[in-house]
């Protein structure tokens, strides 16, 4: 269908202007021309109204579950290497991207302003820019390099809050990024420090060492105090590793393996994203205006959007798929379930999960008994097995996770409950995939690895704290919460603990974590917030060791004799994550311990909660590899 036939309502320049310039990029690259149109001439100014109204009722716009659903791993939809076979020259571009297409809608055509990754070595039009980013996919043990030129010069068009770290108004005309490789063991200079941005113009040549093992890694924006608006715009894409280990358990592959990247998004009522503008108060009262935004505490979109698409839809044949999860969105927990759509009924799919983070499960695939909880950040390798159900029998990926999630809010009016459907079809031939028996050690020792291997134990702590800040009109200040992290104090002689004494550190305060390479280290985290945060350390993979709720007393949390946080002996982590992680989820009242070998690289990087409202707002710290010496136990 030529998008022109089909203007998204209501119509006007702007509408126009946008069909226009995606004809041209059809007509360039029909004609093999892409390559040399000059992009800096051919920019389409954003014209969005000063004050965007949200879509309350994106259903009735649009369709749901019309969209054909993108393999991020189809062959057009990978990151084309240049001739020496591992380096790539990508460029994050303004563009726009066809959320939803579905003829009869009263938006046929959803055509939105995004952030894009430019595959400079791919000519098509395909290699414009992809919401989401084009798929790195590599090879274990091989080194790639990636440059990454900031050509943003049409500037962010989501609502910039200049009060939060790093953010100046500046970001507008001129956005910072810098692209993060999530859960590689990199060397820190290639990492994607929040600081060490570039404005558009500039490149950025990231080293990749590529030493980790077969995993669902990714890709997407860092920049400090607008990664949430970056990330949001379409900043991010699935970074894919292979190896032999992998190669040799035949797992289902080809059409049948699919990345999923689940994220959740507003529209306007013109079809232009939309992101809140408001913050609040202390007191929960609104603050921020269209011209002085303030970050809210949380973002949560009525819109689900699976691999750059509207409620999509993915035919599928009675046999196994292996789909390679991963939760996109800025702050929405999702709890899974594929559930018979329509009041349908008979078999269910099977679904085997096999792989975490970074790699495969310690036990061997896990068959799930309940639904999938993936944090912000976190990705899970399942294998689903759809043999044996009828051809036309259709099913919802369902989610029942509240929002903001606490740990245990499940089925509330808070959850984004439709995500995406499934049709079986029939079949084109045998299936001969296999789930394994068992899996490979993804990082050999890691699972034996333990707490007595361990050099010291950090104690850190997740809190909300008070910030002030100007008033939108200048004349005044306002307190917001902040949430932060921090160093527990020593709290010997104490019986209890009153969290109201614990102020926490800053992005800015001097660096508190400071492992020293090839030694482990045992992180405790205790969440003093009432809410879950997903806990994410770059450049390292580690594994968890328990999950364990605080003992309270009269309000307050009881300390030991050592001036320690008293937790009950219940473990409370899950069995399917027991894997190796670079991203776990720290309930709300509980101490969450994880072991931690820094077997990666010496340098400065950062750990920070993966709610990108939270590490956009102080939630995040340093931390140095390989620095100051340890203080061991
Ligand atoms: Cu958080």
């Amino acid at each position: 269908m030529n998008p022109s036939e089909h203007p998204r309502k209501p119509d006007g320049q702007h509408n126009t202007a946008r069909l226009n310039r995606r004809a041209v990029l059809k007509a360039g690259a029909a004609a093999g021309l892409i390559s040399t149109v000059p992009w800096n001439v051919q920019r389409v100014q954003a014209t969005l109204p000063p004050e965007q109204v949200k879509l309350e009722d994106p259903k009735s716009n649009m369709t749901p579950f019309v969209n054909p659903l993108p393999n991020p791993l189809a062959e057009a939809f990978r990151m084309k290497p240049g001739p020496s076979g591992n380096t790539y020259d990508v460029s994050l571009v303004n563009t726009t991207h066809v959320f939803h297409e579905n003829d009869g809608d009263p938006w046929e055509t959803v055509e939105t302003d995004v952030f894009a990754y430019r595959d400079n070595n791919d000519d098509s039009a395909f290699g414009s820019g992809t919401f989401p980013g084009k798929t790195f996919v590599v090879e274990s043990g091989k080194s790639s390099r990636v440059k990454y030129t900031n050509e943003l010069f049409d500037g962010q068009f989501l609502p910039i809050d200049t009060t939060v770290h790093g953010a100046s108004g500046e970001d507008k005309s001129n956005p910072r990024t810098v692209t993060h490789q999530h859960g590689g063991k990199t060397q820190p200079p290639s990492d994607g420090n929040p600081e060490d941005t570039r404005t558009p113009g500039k490149p950025q040549v990231m080293q990749y060492s590529d030493i980790n093992p077969a995993s669902t890694l990714w890709y997407h924006d860092h920049a400090l105090g607008i990664t949430r608006l970056n990330v949001y715009a379409g900043l991010a894409g699935f970074y894919i590793v292979r190896d032999e280990d992998e190669a040799d358990l035949n797992l289902p592959s080809g059409d049948y393996e699919i990345p999923i990247v689940l994220q959740d998004r507003c529209f306007d009522t013109e079809g232009n994203l939309f992101y809140p503008y408001e913050g609040e108060d202390v007191d929960g009262n609104p603050i921020g205006t269209p011209e002085n935004p303030r970050v809210p505490l949380e973002f949560f979109g009525n819109v689900s959007v699976v691999n750059g698409k509207v409620w999509p839809r993915l035919e599928v044949e009675p046999r196994k798929y292996r789909l390679r999860f991963l939760n996109g969105s800025n702050s929405r927990f999702y709890n899974l379930e594929i559930q018979h759509y329509n009041g349908g009924s008979g078999n269910s799919p099977t679904v085997h999960q096999i792989g975490t983070d970074g790699g495969f499960l310690f036990d061997g695939p896990e068959t799930l008994t309940d639904r999938l909880l993936l944090a912000p950040g976190e990705r899970a390798d399942v294998v689903v097995d759809f043999s044996g159900i009828n051809t036309g029998t259709e099913f919802l990926l369902h989610n029942n996770a509240g929002s903001p999630f606490k740990g245990g809010n499940f089925g509330g009016d808070d959850a984004l409950p439709d995500i995406m459907l499934f049709e079986v079809v029939d079949s084109s031939g045998p299936d001969n995939s296999e789930v394994p028996s068992t899996l490979p050690a993804s990082f050999p020792g890691l699972e034996e690895l333990s707490e007595e291997d361990a050099v010291n134990v950090r104690r850190l702590t997740l809190l909300e704290g008070v910030e002030t800040i100007p008033t939108t009109d200048g004349a005044g200040t306002v307190d917001r919460l902040q949430p932060r992290l921090g160093v527990l104090p020593n709290l010997e002689g104490q019986d209890t603990l009153d969290v109201a004494e614990l102020e926490g550190d800053l992005w800015d305060d001097p660096v508190t974590e400071d492992p020293k390479v090839n030694q482990a280290e045992v992180w405790e985290l205790y969440n003093f917030t009432e809410d879950t945060h997903p806990i994410h350390l770059h450049i390292v993979q580690f594994k968890i060791l328990g999950k364990y709720e605080l003992v309270e007393n009269g309000g307050e949390f009881a300390l030991d004799e050592f001036g320690v946080p008293e937790r009950e002996e219940t473990n409370l982590m899950d069995t399917n994550e027991r894997g190796p992680k670079d991203t776990v989820r720290a309930n709300p009242g509980e101490v969450t311990r994880i072991l931690v070998p820094f077997d990666t690289f010496p340098g400065e990087t950062v750990w920070h909660c993966h709610i990108l409202e939270h590490e956009d707002n102080e939630m995040m710290r340093p931390m140095k590899v390989g620095g100051k010496p340890n203080k061991n136990k």
